[in-house]
């Protein structure tokens, strides 16, 4: 029998394969090859002994929170409370498109936002799009969850940004705790978090609170670069050029063109001071 694991709770594996579930250890030969069993794995069980047999190929592997064969890394970013930080949203980014994932982005509490702040979301929405970043905001669940259909989801974004919330206005049932009684619930003590997948409406969701400080070290300068859709076709004169300080840079061109947002170039010029520490 073949299934997804959806849970794991130390040594315990809930694995999902068409309507049921079951928890299962997994088999001796895993700890023998170094490999653990992850949420998102797709294994082969044994049914009658509860055993996990064997994992099959990873697609990929999400970490912090630790997940493989993510499809979508759905960042979920608030205009107001916390209040909306486009070098963390241009972080976020960076950390899901290196990995090979595909982020989206929710925006939440429009309600709260001025009419300026709303003008300047449209805006940046058009842009995020012309690169080919899919936008959406919590008062557009019907395309949403379209959208999302059969992927596994993993959700990212600050704490009281709005993650539970939505995964609440997709789902009533679901009666996920938001900010207001997680945080009494929370406070003094250390969380252990565990991984956990939810299915709901034909998606996978993982709301995990993941990649809380975001540490760009690991990247060398070029992966940097190549998560910027927006340097793509930029023909600059040094092919290895960083578009910093280089001449004949046509990314900075377009900056000052207003063809590739200042913002973000600015943004690309901070992360690439860290990835040069
Ligand atoms: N005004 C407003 N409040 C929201 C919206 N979405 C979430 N909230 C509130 O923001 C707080 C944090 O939400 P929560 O879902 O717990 O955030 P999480 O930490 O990302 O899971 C809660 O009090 C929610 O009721 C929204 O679109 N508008
Ligand atoms: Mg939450
Ligand atoms: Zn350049």
């Amino acid at each position: 029998m073949i299934g997804t694991i959806i849970k794991q709770i130390s040594n315990n594996y809930t694995v999902s394969y068409g309507k049921e579930k079951c928890v299962c250890k997994p088999r001796g030969k895993f700890r023998k090859n170094f490999i653990t069993p992850m949420v998102g794995d797709k294994v082969v069980i044994d049914l009658e002994n509860k055993y996990i047999l064997d994992i099959m190929p990873r697609k990929n592997v999400l970490y912090r929170p630790n997940v493989a064969n993510v499809d979508v890394c759905l960042i979920v970013s608030s205009l107001k409370e916390p209040d909306l930080s486009l070098s963390l949203l241009d972080k976020q980014l960076v950390h899901i498109i290196f990995q090979k994932i595909e982020p989206i982005i929710c925006f939440t509490k429009l309600d709260l936002a001025s009419k300026e702040e709303l003008d300047h979301l449209n805006k940046l929405r058009k842009y995020y799009e012309k690169i080919n970043i899919k936008t959406f905001t919590n008062q557009e669940i019907k395309k949403l969850v379209k959208y999302l259909q059969k992927k596994v989801v993993v959700l990212t974004g600050q704490s009281g940004a709005g993650k539970s919330s939505l995964l609440n206005k997709i789902d009533s049932q679901l009666n996920l705790k938001t900010d207001v009684i997680s945080k009494a619930l929370n406070r003094g003590k250390h969380t252990t978090r565990h991984t956990e997948i939810i299915t709901t409406n034909n998606i996978y969701f993982c709301d995990t609170p993941g990649f809380s400080s975001l540490n760009l070290s690991l990247l060398t300068k070029e992966q940097l670069k190549e998560t910027f859709f927006e340097f793509k076709d930029c023909h600059c004169r040094f092919k290895d050029c960083l578009h910093n300080l280089e001449k004949d840079c046509e990314v900075k061109k377009k900056v000052l063109l207003n063809e590739i947002s200042n913002e973000r170039y600015q943004n690309y010029l901070k992360f690439l001071r860290e990835v040069l520490k």
